[in-house]
């Protein structure tokens, strides 16, 4: 055990009302909150994993003192519900989809490419299951749409190997996050990069980990190399979120140097006359994909903004 004192630490693992910290000791503490932490958390957003803290020993009693402000938080946002912190102060979030099985569409790439994006944090892309038969079309054509807008790309699958050097380089190097539905492959790519992990990989099993009557918590996981990677229920599920309809098309990176040019200011680029963004749908210079995830997004966050 730890002498007393104050230490600064980096959150963990919650679940169940206990924080696990690990202290810049190296040493792993069970922490509760403070009186007055406990009180701000009933929504509990006040601490979560990556969290930077303060804790208090004394004795036998841990408690967390102080939370440093975040500088980013992954926020999954839903219907009629309040946004929930998944993870706080990520370095790098990917985004998982599988080229097959159950295949992805550009309309779920770009949902989560926003979610990302409204979390204020810059996404990575991760295509895998490569090395199923029949991919390699849509492969080059999401490689070429999203590398085309600025993306960061790798091509992975676990049996083969491919990509699992660059994956793993990426994931040595600060706090990540993997979202994505259910299936894509997350806990697979996870252990191929570091086999020690054994994390249970399969739709049944995960089910059954996270299903809506199981309390799991969310933990950070130490890989090998030194890498921090959350582990969080949740992060498969982006089905509904609430980011201000006005705001949505600022998520699509390639919008903005067009909407300078629409003829009227706080263009929605759905109908306007003079709209410099159709102008470019038009001209294929922006992608019919991506302008129709913009309509289907931004219409849901129209219906979301009634709530
Ligand atoms: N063919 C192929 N199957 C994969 C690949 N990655 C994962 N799988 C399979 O896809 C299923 C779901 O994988 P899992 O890692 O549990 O997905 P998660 O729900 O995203 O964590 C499992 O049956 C895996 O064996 C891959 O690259 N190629
Ligand atoms: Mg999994
Ligand atoms: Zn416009």
């Amino acid at each position: 055990m730890i002498g007393s004192g104050t230490f600064l630490g980096v959150v963990h693992e919650t679940g169940g009302g206990i924080y696990t910290v690990v202290l810049e000791t190296g040493e792993r503490v069970d922490a509760s909150l403070r009186g007055r932490l406990k009180k701000q958390d009933r929504t509990g957003r006040v601490v979560v994993i990556g969290d930077r803290v303060e804790v208090l020993v004394d004795g036998n009693e841990v408690t967390i003192e102080l939370v440093a402000k975040r500088q980013t938080e992954l926020v999954r946002r839903g219907r009629g519900r309040a946004p929930k912190i998944l993870a706080a102060n990520l370095d790098h979030v990917f985004v998982v989809i599988a080229l097959r099985e159950p295949r992805g569409s550009t309309q779920l790439i770009d949902r989560m490419l926003t979610l990302v994006h409204a979390s204020g944090m810059r996404p990575l892309l991760i295509f895998n299951k490569a090395d199923l038969e029949g991919t390699e079309e849509l492969e080059e054509t999401w490689l070429t749409l999203y590398r085309g807008l600025g993306y960061k790309v790798l091509v992975t699958s676990v049996p083969s190997g491919e990509g699992v050097v660059e994956l793993h380089r990426e994931l040595c190097s600060g706090t990540s996050a993997f979202i994505g539905p259910s299936g894509v492959g997350k806990s697979s790519l996870l252990n191929v990069v570091d086999p020690g992990l054994q994390l249970r990989v399969g739709r049944l099993s995960q089910k059954t980990g996270t299903g809506r009557h199981t309390t799991v918590g969310s933990r950070l996981i130490t890989l090998e190399c030194g890498g921090l990677v959350a582990d969080t229920p949740g992060f498969g599920d982006v089905g509904l979120w609430s980011v201000d309809p006005e705001k949505v098309g600022s998520h699509f990176p390639e919008f903005a140097e067009s909407a300078v040019s629409c003829r009227f200011r706080g263009c929605t680029h759905l109908h306007e006359p003079g709209c410099a963004v159709l102008e470019e749908v038009g001209k294929g210079a922006i992608a019919r994909s991506r302008y129709e995830s913009y309509r289907f997004l931004r219409a849901e966050a129209e219906e979301q903004a009634e709530y």
